[in-house]
């Protein structure tokens, strides 16, 4: 081999090398990320190799027995250290309305964020939409009721589809388009000291397999699902919003095929992610098989994965999860039970949490800092 060749053979392997070491650590898939974006990316990616994370979904906010407290959190409680990673629910900021469907006002959430970003915290957010059809007929607008995210009833007598709705050229667009504002105005608004804007994961449109959302699998057609998905991520970064990862998200699923059902496209999306509810031996066996094969997808695309929502933990789910490169599990919220009643599986829930923060391979928030 002449000098030329070798140089040749030696440029090439130190290309693929560097490709093979650039397609291990995972970037964001907007382009146009902010540092801080790249940044979390790259702390997901070198917390993948020391544990699985764990999350709890309004830990700041309230709990079992206190509402509204600053620095409390259940979990610290129940197992000496907060989580590292902590759930927030935006649902009815669309409305422009102070307060979410869970009672928490969205000013309260903004400060507990801050905060918690500063304590080397991470967040993901989830956003329960009012249905953007009834929501705007006379009637009860509760959580879980008429004009609800769950409100699909009318969806299948009458035929309404409305995610075609909102999508541009349906009538709802322009309501809907106000809708992304009033979010993209608060996602503007989470910033740190130095006006930053602080990087977090948000999983909208979850759940998709299910149908008990307006957005759900037998509400629209795949296609329309994922144009919901682009155009949602497209407008908000068209709002200059840069700093947000964003997971994709089903219920339970049985197949990666099912799981891909209205996938919006890698370049929309920057995690994997599923949820699944459910106790005992079935629930282990069919949650650990898709989170399976959701992480063979992960891989294959260089993005992260997890379990984004389970109800309370169990000695099954946490030998599940260990043998896993999951980045990290969310239970959630503990809604506050009132007078002397105790939350069901409460006492069984804390026993498996403070056994989880003892487990080598689970990460809380001095894990993580
Ligand atoms: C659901 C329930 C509801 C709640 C909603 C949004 O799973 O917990 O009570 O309103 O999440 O947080």
């Amino acid at each position: 081999m002449n000098m030329n060749r070798l140089t040749i053979t030696l440029q090439c392997l130190l290309l693929m090398a560097t490709i093979a070491r650039g397609q291990t650590t995972w970037r964001p898939a907007d382009p146009e990320a902010t540092p801080e974006a790249v940044a979390l990316m790259e702390r997901l990616h070198s917390l993948q190799g020391k544990g699985i994370m764990y999350g709890h979904q309004d830990d700041l906010l309230y709990g079992y027995t206190w509402w509204g407290e600053p620095g409390r959190s259940d979990t610290r409680e129940m197992a000496g250290d907060y989580p590292a990673i902590a759930g927030f629910e935006l649902g009815e900021i669309e409305l422009g309305y102070k307060v979410s469907l869970d009672s928490v006002a969205f000013a309260d959430i903004r400060d507990r964020w801050r905060w918690w970003h500063a304590q080397g915290g991470i967040v993901t957010v989830s956003w329960h939409v009012v249905n953007p059809v009834s929501s705007q007929w006379p009637g009860i607008k509760e959580p879980n009721g008429a004009g609800s995210a769950w409100d699909v009833g009318m969806l299948s007598t009458d035929g309404i589809d409305a995610v075609r709705s909102v999508l541009p050229g349906g009538a709802n667009n322009a309501m809907f388009t106000q809708w992304l504002d009033r979010l993209a105005r608060f996602f503007l608004s989470i910033r740190d000291d130095e006006g930053r804007l602080i990087p977090f994961i948000f999983r909208p449109w979850h759940e998709h397999s299910g149908s008990f959302f307006w957005w759900g699998r037998s509400r629209c057609t795949d296609d329309e699902y994922a144009q919901l998905w682009r155009w949602t991520v497209g407008y908000l970064r068209s709002k200059g919003l840069h700093q947000i990862l964003y997971a994709y998200n089903t219920d339970k699923v049985y197949s990666a095929e099912e799981y891909l059902r209205g996938y919006p496209g890698d370049e929309f999306v920057d995690m994997l992610t599923l949820d699944w509810y459910g106790q005992g031996d079935d629930f282990v066996r069919d949650a650990g098989a898709a989170l399976s094969f959701v992480g063979e997808l992960a891989t294959q695309k260089g993005k992260p994965f997890a379990l984004s929502e389970c109800g309370p933990l169990s000695p099954g789910l946490t030998e599940m999860l260990s043998g896993t490169r999951c980045s990290y599990l969310l239970t959630w919220r503990h809604a506050p039970v009132r007078g002397r009643r105790r939350a069901w599986g409460r006492e069984q829930h804390e026993q498996n949490l403070r056994q989880m923060k003892e487990h080598p391979g689970f990460l809380f928030l001095e894990d993580i800092k």
